[in-house]
Parts: structure tokens; C-alpha cells; sequence
């Protein structure tokens, strides 16, 4: 029989009568946390740079203000995939390295936010000022950001250089991260044509912006982590990786929904996704529901920073229905995506393949 197993409590979803399903016991729960604390110790005592006080405490600041704090759904994915895919107990050892793996895909994504909170523009993350925002931070966020993503690779070298699949992490660490950052330069150089045009932001436009910015690193990695610390070879896991960007590229179309449409005191952050001129799901799909006049109104009123024209912009998605065409959408993928991970021959990848999907549906933040 197998130990740690506690079912899912939502009683609606079909998912909660899957044996296999699982999420972290409260014990690898307070371990996820201890393993932070134990690795952000060694990485403000890291002996190849000599610390200062100043140095140590703004490190530590740092780490602590933009890598916890979040939903950590990326970092818990890892173990609880990792958990899914043994299918029993993990060892001390197995649990450490599952959530300090969890743990990089966490550093790896603050990395990512603290210079997308300054491309962006943004104000607020996680309830909180954006890192950049704090006065005597500013562009030292920058470097901050860079550090970051160093301490990825201090982890990774740490505890799996003596691993057979070290070289496999690395890889898959820098394809995800080219990815991301090549997704976030088409999310921030489209502008120039939609500012000129606005009919440039089509369904097209979007799908490749979300895919490449948000879909690699949010959905695929930590599930490619944990299938790479079971010992799995990447290549075998094709169907998996289409079935995953695709539940990624969902994810954040959530991002670009919840970033109009969600509450900012549970979301955490105000959007800027009008003013700055993104091209979200949204706006793609007003375009495709407009009519002409519409259209103008949106031409004239979108990514402008001026409250009014915002409010604008809001009305029209309202009129338009964006609400009822994104829960359209929502059910639609989660039907097909339950369809494809049906059709995966294998039981326990099915199990982490619901799991992810289990944790996106229907999220509020
Ligand atoms: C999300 O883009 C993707 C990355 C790589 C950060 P975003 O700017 O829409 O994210 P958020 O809404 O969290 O600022
Ligand atoms: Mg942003
Ligand atoms: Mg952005
Ligand atoms: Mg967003």
C-alpha cells in the first residue's frame, strides 16, 4: 500500500477519484520550506565571493522579498510530480533533492519577474511593491535579476553535478530559459507594430507570445525535472511536452484573463496589460469579435496610460463578452487536454498530467 497519499478534497472534480493523485503531504509541505532556508543560507555563504555584512543582508533581503511568496506552483509540481511518478514514499534524500529542484524552477521564475516587472512597467507583485519599485533598489534590480538566475546554477551544481542526469538538468535549465527570454522579447517588441496597427495582435501573435514566455518555464520544466530525477530520457516524453505547453500556454492566457478580469487584492497585482499595449489574449480576442466601429475604439484607446481610455478599453471587453469567450475557451481546453492525458498509456504520467491540470483549473490568482 502506498503511504503519503492524501486524496484531493474537491469533490466536483473527476480528478479526486484518481488513486493516484496526490498532493504533498504536510510534512513535505514544512520541507519545502526548510530546504528554502537551507539553500538561501548556503548561497549568502557562498566561499567564491568574500560577503561583507552589507552584501549578506542585501542577498538575503533579496532572495527573501521575490523567490517565496508566491503560489510556488512550479516548486510543488516538482515534488509532487516526482512523488506521482515513484508512486511511493520518498527516501530523506529523494525528498531534499525533489524540492531544492523545485526550489531552482522557483529562483528561475524570480529571476524572471523582477525584469518583467521593470519591462512592464509594473507596480505591484504578490500584494506587494514590485523589487525595482523600493527606492533604494531601483536599477540595482537589474543585476539583482541576473543574480538570480546565477543562483540557479550554484544549486544545480551543488547537489546534481554528481548526478548521471546533471548535464540533461543544465540543458533543460538553458532551453527553458532561452525560450522564456525570446518569448519575452516578442512579448515587448510587438508593441512597435501595434501601437502603429493594432490589427497586428492576432490569436496567432498571442499563442507564440504566450507559448515562449509563460508556457516552457511555468508547465513543462518542473514536470521535465521531476521525469529527469526519475531517471527518465526527455526525448521519450514527445506526447508529454505537446500535452504540457499546450496546459502552459492556458496558463498564461489565465495570466492575461486575471490581469483584466481578476481581483488585484487576490491576484496581487494590478494589471498593465491595456496601458502597456500587450498583446493579451484578450485584446487579441476583442479584435476578432469586433465590429468596425468597435475595432476604432479601441484603436484610439488601447495602450495609452490614461484611466479613462483604460476604462474605455474595459467597457468594450464587457460589451463584447471576453468573460463568457474565456470560459468558453477554459472548458473547451480542459476537455481536449483530459482527452489527450486519457490517451498517455502510462498511469503514473497520467496522474502528474491531471495533477497540473487539476491545479490550474478554475484559479483565482
Ligand atoms: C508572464 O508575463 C511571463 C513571464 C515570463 C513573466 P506577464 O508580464 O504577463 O506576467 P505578469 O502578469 O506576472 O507580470
Ligand atoms: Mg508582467
Ligand atoms: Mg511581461
Ligand atoms: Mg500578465
Amino acid at each position: 500500500t502506498r503511504k503519503n497519499v492524501v486524496r484531493y478534497h474537491k469533490p466536483t472534480s473527476e480528478l479526486s477519484y484518481s488513486p493516484l493523485t496526490t498532493t504533498l503531504s504536510s510534512n513535505l509541505d514544512s520541507q519545502f520550506m526548510q530546504v528554502y532556508e537551507t539553500l538561501k543560507s548556503e548561497l549568502i555563504h557562498d566561499l567564491s565571493f568574500e560577503f561583507d555584512d552589507d552584501s549578506r543582508q542585501w542577498v538575503e533581503r533579496m532572495i527573501d522579498y521575490n523567490v517565496p511568496g508566491g503560489k510556488m506552483v512550479r516548486g510543488y509540481s516538482v515534488v509532487d510530480s516526482y512523488q506521482l511518478l515513484k508512486g511511493e514514499e520518498l527516501t530523506e534524500d529523494e525528498a531534499f533533492l525533489a524540492c531544492a529542484l523545485g526550489w531552482c524552477t522557483e529562483w528561475l521564475q524570480a529571476f524572471i519577474l523582477v525584469l518583467d516587472d521593470i519591462m512592464d512597467g509594473s507596480h505591484t507583485r504578490r500584494g506587494q511593491p514590485c523589487w525595482f519599485r523600493l527606492p533604494e533598489v531601483g536599477v540595482v534590480a537589474i543585476n539583482d535579476g541576473v543574480l538570480l538566475r546565477n543562483h540557479v546554477h550554484r544549486i544545480l551544481k551543488k547537489y546534481f553535478q554528481e548526478k548521471p542526469y546533471y548535464v540533461h538538468l543544465l540543458d533543460l535549465f538553458n532551453e527553458t530559459e532561452f525560450q522564456t527570454i525570446s518569448g519575452q522579447m516578442i512579448d515587448t517588441i510587438c508593441r512597435l507594430a501595434g501601437q502603429k496597427d493594432l490589427s497586428k495582435y492576432t490569436m496567432t501573435l498571442n499563442r507564440r507570445i504566450v507559448q515562449y514566455k509563460g508556457s516552457y518555464y511555468s508547465c513543462y520544466l518542473p514536470i521535465a525535472c521531476a521525469l529527469l530525477m526519475f531517471g527518465e530520457n526527455l526525448e521519450d516524453h514527445v506526447q508529454v511536452k505537446d500535452i504540457l505547453v499546450e496546459l502552459g500556454m492556458y496558463y498564461q492566457i489565465q495570466n492575461d484573463y486575471l490581469d483584466t478580469f481578476g481581483d488585484p487584492d487576490v491576484f496581487g497585482k494590478t494589471g498593465t496589460d491595456i496601458e502597456e499595449c500587450k498583446c493579451s489574449w484578450l485584446i487579441a480576442k476583442a479584435l476578432e469579435l469586433a465590429n468596425e466601429e468597435q475595432k476604432k475604439i479601441l484603436s484610439e484607446n488601447y495602450g495609452i496610460n490614461d484611466p479613462s481610455k483604460v476604462a474605455k478599453v474595459k467597457e468594450l471587453y464587457h460589451a463584447l463578452d471576453l468573460k463568457g469567450a474565456y470560459e468558453d475557451y477554459e472548458t473547451n481546453l480542459y476537455e481536449t487536454s483530459m482527452t489527450s492525458i486519457k490517451a498517455h498509456p502510462n498511469i503514473a504520467v497520467q496522474a502528474v498530467l491531471k495533477s497540473c491540470l487539476e491545479k490550474m483549473y478554475n484559479r483565482h490568482k
